[in-house]
């Protein structure tokens, strides 16, 4: 009798838009999906370092260099805000860190992609972090409330990202002519991995609906890929460049681009592991963590040696 009204509490917040929060009542199975997709998405955060890092030492200028570390550090926050949010779920940082570094957990496909040029900090701030804001703003309204409290502040430093990267391009773009290739070449290499971001069509999507339903996810994937698409497509006309599309074209009835063909069996095969840079990605988070142990071991230690002296000063 008790579950059933605990039932009924937990789905008339979710219908009154009123958020839940860590000590509340919620179904086994809604505790799950947050774990999943939070760590998930924390993971990313960490592993959406590495391909950004790489050119930090390379970026052409002092102040590219100062932009690039800032944002790079904002991911790592990012990270954090999201571990966090998900350690109120009952599961810890411990625990999330083994399943990525198994490869039982996945991170976004995005990053495993190489970075070959100083474009690719233009393209990756422009299409990734634009997709990002895109799929991320309507988790800022998500039911679960240390999730969505954190996709706010998250979602700012994302549209300050989105901005550093078109500014590279339109940089890129109106420079020499081969500067001009190296940003279009970019756009080209970033374009359909980007897309790829919103995940499986909604037919193929096994968590979407239930998603929607706990007001988890506000939007189908392939509603926030054809947005995104749409504004993307404008926006590529100020760079003067093109996106590598053949059949993008506006649709007068529908009032949306049209799109070409998403090769689903490379977005698989990247999400299987076997991506460009997958085994790469992995190893470097694997060694930072070992790299990184004595911090942890040093930073728990002085926190016991200050417990004992409080305890022995109280005493
Ligand atoms: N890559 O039923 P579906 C960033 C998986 S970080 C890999 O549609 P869901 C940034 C999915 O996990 C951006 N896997 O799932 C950082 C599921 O697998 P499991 C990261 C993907 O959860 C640094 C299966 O496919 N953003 O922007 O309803 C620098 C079935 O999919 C992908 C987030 O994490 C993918 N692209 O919807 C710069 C946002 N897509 O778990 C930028 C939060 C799908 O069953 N996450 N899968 O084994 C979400 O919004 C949702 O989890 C997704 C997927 C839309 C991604």
């Amino acid at each position: 009798m008790q579950i059933i009204n605990e039932e009924k509490i937990f789905a008339d917040k979710i219908d009154e838009e009123i958020k839940i929060e860590p000590k509340d009542w919620m179904p086994d199975q809604y505790r799950k999906t947050l774990i999943r997709q939070i760590s998930q998405h924390a993971h990313s955060e960490i592993v959406g370092m590495l391909p950004e890092a790489n050119w930090i030492t390379r970026a052409p200028t002092l102040r590219r260099k100062a932009t690039l570390i800032a944002k790079v550090q904002d991911e790592a926050g990012h990270g954090l805000y999201l571990y966090s949010a998900a350690e109120t779920l009952n599961i810890s940082r411990d625990e999330m860190l083994k399943q990525l570094h198994s490869g039982k957990a996945k991170y976004s496909s995005i990053f495993n992609y190489p970075t070959l040029t100083w474009a690719d900090m233009g393209a990756i701030g422009w299409l990734v972090d634009g997709a990002a804001i895109m799929n991320q703003v309507p988790l800022c309204r998500c039911s679960y409330g240390p999730y969505a409290r954190a996709m706010i502040r998250i979602c700012k430093e994302e549209s300050f990202h989105q901005r550093q990267g078109f500014e590279i391009l339109l940089t890129l773009s109106k420079g020499s002519k081969a500067q001009k290739q190296m940003a279009q070449d970019a756009i080209n290499r970033w374009w359909w991995p980007s897309i790829m971001m919103f995940g499986p069509n909604d037919d193929a999507s096994p968590h979407s609906k239930q998603s929607m339903e706990w007001k988890i996810k506000r939007f189908s994937n392939d509603e926030l890929r054809q947005k995104f698409i749409d504004v993307c497509a404008e926006q590529v006309k100020i760079l003067g460049l093109v996106l590598p599309d053949e059949k993008l074209k506006w649709n007068e009835e529908t009032k949306h681009y049209d799109f070409g063909e998403i090769n689903w069996e490379e977005f698989r095969n990247v999400v299987n592991g076997n991506g460009p840079c997958n085994k790469e990605r992995l190893e470097a988070r694997v060694k930072a963590h070992e790299d990184g142990a004595w911090v942890r071991d040093a930073a728990a230690a002085y926190s016991e040696k200050r417990k004992s002296r409080e305890q022995k000063a109280v005493a």
